[in-house]
């Protein structure tokens, strides 16, 4: 503070005071290290060697093949794509281009929602960069890569250590050609509540400039007045302004009225008059039927005349009979993922899909070749994260009774883990799909669906029925979430809140009528900046600065563990989250051209005090860490 203060002020910046000490006394500024970047770094890796990572069951490392990279000749070249159609003809030229294209054409979902509906989005940048490059060579055709955005960015700061802006900026230099797109939730941006305005004008203007260019947009009740400000944002930017429609329910059930064709034409006449240059349909659970898409895209195709995006999940197994039907109804792109990766709660597989459209005039320009080299190397990822997999091994129909998102199933389920309820998982799915019912019937895609899934882990961890929640909910501790959504602070859904739940949840709190976004005072950036200059004394990015805005905690906390350990994403995955064994040796890249070799000497006997001293060899000189053993 006492520096800041002097840096600052009026008389120092105007140069009235004489600093030729600093010149003349050079010692005076050699700051202390407290520990330098190797001892960091061996620090972390002694951590959780001896004390393991969150949410991986503690054993040791296991061994692991190389992972399979593509194999390409140096020149090899990287064709132009989608993005430079967007690059050089405008957001106008590129929904042109689209629409004059009789192939279906593909978005990969492979960085973003396959690895969260799969393994809790815990997949790491540097997995995803080692294959950037062959993937933007093997790949020139695709629509896009769906690579940001969702869940990936809370996870990146909370489990990974590592700062999604980065990831996208290291994407974007390696892969030039394609669209990148993100998973945008409309007013709740990247997180799980609604924020002011101009937070969300702040977000995409940054995103766009770092390098997204089709921002898919929706609001986790289908309300659109929550999308408008993105929207409008998006357009403003210059990008892609992907306006989806959440599909719930079932269009082929009669008794389920609520959400019906007209339900879904309306919504997307309405998004498309809100400016949407492509329109989305995000099957976040994977409930549309094949019959259901070929109706609801051939009847949307009459109602709209812009491009449309069909996204879903697998996990009923019906994935690409639904998609080959949607691509009957005349959808424009569809989602995919590399095979190694797809199928289950993530999304059905490109290679699959593209032997199911042989014979047909839309089958997409994609080489399969390189759809299977690239599952090659994904497969070999894929088992470094295989405690984060959900455990489902066979096609679920059952996702047509619960309703849950794939990206939440997974979660959900280390949720209930967490609060000891992972041997109740079938009773909480049970749970789940009542507490929709009890809402009202709901959209459940994120935050409403985590809304949904705190409400039915409280309930079944209280032992709860419907009915109990009505009689004794005065005598309640709902959970926050809960709350607010009741109070509106998610928006509105179709048809309103069921009244008398409503009451009971608030208990006498008057509910918001109005978009949230109009009542949330604008957050002064300057001032952020400044109160996160005084904590971490030292100059803030814009970067920083927004993730600090969507999330204080998380991103503080982030901060802190980059004091304590460095950064920890240079690490490649297999120590990063198993450590080490004995009488190993790894080799970490801490920046470009200077390498760290790490050597695994041995590991001490616990002390009295708790802890263990690690003996490594660091570039060939013995360190002793001490680390605290937490077993
Ligand atoms: C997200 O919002 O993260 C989702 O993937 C919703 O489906
Ligand atoms: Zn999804």
């Amino acid at each position: 503070p006492f520096l800041e203060n002097v840096v600052k002020h009026e008389k120092f910046l105007n140069g009235e005071y004489d600093t030729s000490f600093i010149d003349t006394t050079p010692e005076l500024f050699i700051f202390p290290v407290s520990k330098d970047r190797g001892t960091k770094m061996l620090n972390y890796i002694g951590n959780v060697t001896i004390n393991g990572f969150p949410g991986i069951e503690k054993k040791k490392r296991p061994v692991f093949t190389k992972p399979r990279v593509p194999e390409l000749p140096y020149d090899y070249p990287t064709k132009a794509g989608t993005k430079q159609i967007l690059d050089t003809q405008g957001a106008e030229g590129l929904v042109n281009w689209v629409k004059g294209q009789k192939q279906v054409l593909l978005t990969d979902t492979t960085f973003r929602d396959a690895h969260q509906s799969l393994l809790a989005t815990r997949m790491r940048t540097t997995d995803i960069a080692h294959i950037a490059e062959p993937t933007a060579k093997l790949l020139p055709d695709l629509f896009s890569f769906e690579m940001w955005g969702g869940a990936t960015f809370d996870v990146a700061y909370r489990f990974l250590k590592e700062d999604p802006w980065e990831r996208l900026l290291t994407l974007r230099e390696k892969i030039p050609n394609v669209l990148f797109q993100m998973l945008f939730r409309g007013a709740n941006a990247v997180g799980y509540k609604n924020y002011p305005d101009n937070v969300i004008r702040e977000f995409v203007n940054h995103s766009a400039a770092a390098g997204i260019d089709v921002f898919r947009i929706f609001d986790s009740l289908n309300w659109v007045k929550g999308m408008e400000t993105a929207i409008d944002a998006v357009r403003q930017s210059g990008k892609i302004a992907e306006a989806a429609i959440c599909y719930t329910g079932d269009i082929l059930d009669p008794a389920r009225t609520k959400y019906n064709l007209e339900y879904y034409k309306n919504l997307a006449k309405e998004l498309e008059n809100q400016g949407a240059h492509i329109l989305g349909i995000k099957d976040m659970a994977g409930l549309l039927k094949p019959e259901a898409a070929y109706r609801l895209i051939s009847e949307l195709k009459e109602a709209v005349d812009i491009p449309i995006h069909l996204h879903t999940h697998d996990t009923s197994g019906n994935g690409i009979f639904t998609y080959a039907r949607a691509i009957e109804g005349g959808v424009d792109i569809v989602d995919t993922a590399l095979s190694t990766m797809a199928g289950l709660t993530s999304q059905p597989s490109a290679n699959s899909l593209y032997y199911a459209l042989q014979g047909s005039d839309r089958k997409p320009a994609v080489r399969i070749e390189a759809l299977e080299k690239l599952s090659y190397y994904w497969e070999d990822i894929r088992k470094y994260y295989q405690d984060f997999e959900s455990g489902m091994m066979a096609p679920h129909s059952e996702v047509y009774q619960h309703e849950m998102p794939g990206g939440q199933y997974s979660n959900l389920q280390q949720q209930a883990k967490a609060v000891g309820l992972g041997d109740e998982w079938d009773d909480v799915k049970e749970m789940y799909s009542r507490v929709n019912q009890m809402f009202g019937d709901i959209v459940k895609v994120t935050p409403s669906s985590k809304v949904v899934g705190d409400m039915a882990l409280f309930m079944v961890q209280n032992n709860l029925t419907e009915q109990d929640v009505l009689e004794k909910g005065n005598a309640l501790d709902f959970p926050d979430s809960v709350v607010e959504l009741f109070e509106g602070y998610l928006g509105q859904p179709h048809g309103g809140f069921p009244e008398e739940l409503q009451k009971v949840i608030l208990k006498g709190k008057k509910p918001l009528e109005v978009r949230p976004g109009e009542l949330l005072e604008a957050v002064d950036f300057d001032r952020l900046k400044d109160e996160l200059y005084g904590e971490l004394g030292r100059q803030i990015t814009d970067f920083e600065a927004i993730s600090y805005a969507l999330y204080p905690k998380v991103f503080l906390e982030y901060i802190k563990t980059v004091e304590l350990f460095g950064n920890v994403s240079v690490l490649d995955t297999p120590t990063f989250l198993y450590g080490m064994r004995l009488g190993e040796e790894i080799e970490v890249e801490i920046e470009t051209g200077k390498t760290l070799i790490v050597k695994l000497v041995s590991i001490g006997q616990p002390q009295a005090d708790g802890t263990r001293v690690i003996y490594f060899e660091l570039n060939g000189q013995p360190r002793e860490i001490i680390i605290k053993d937490e077993n």
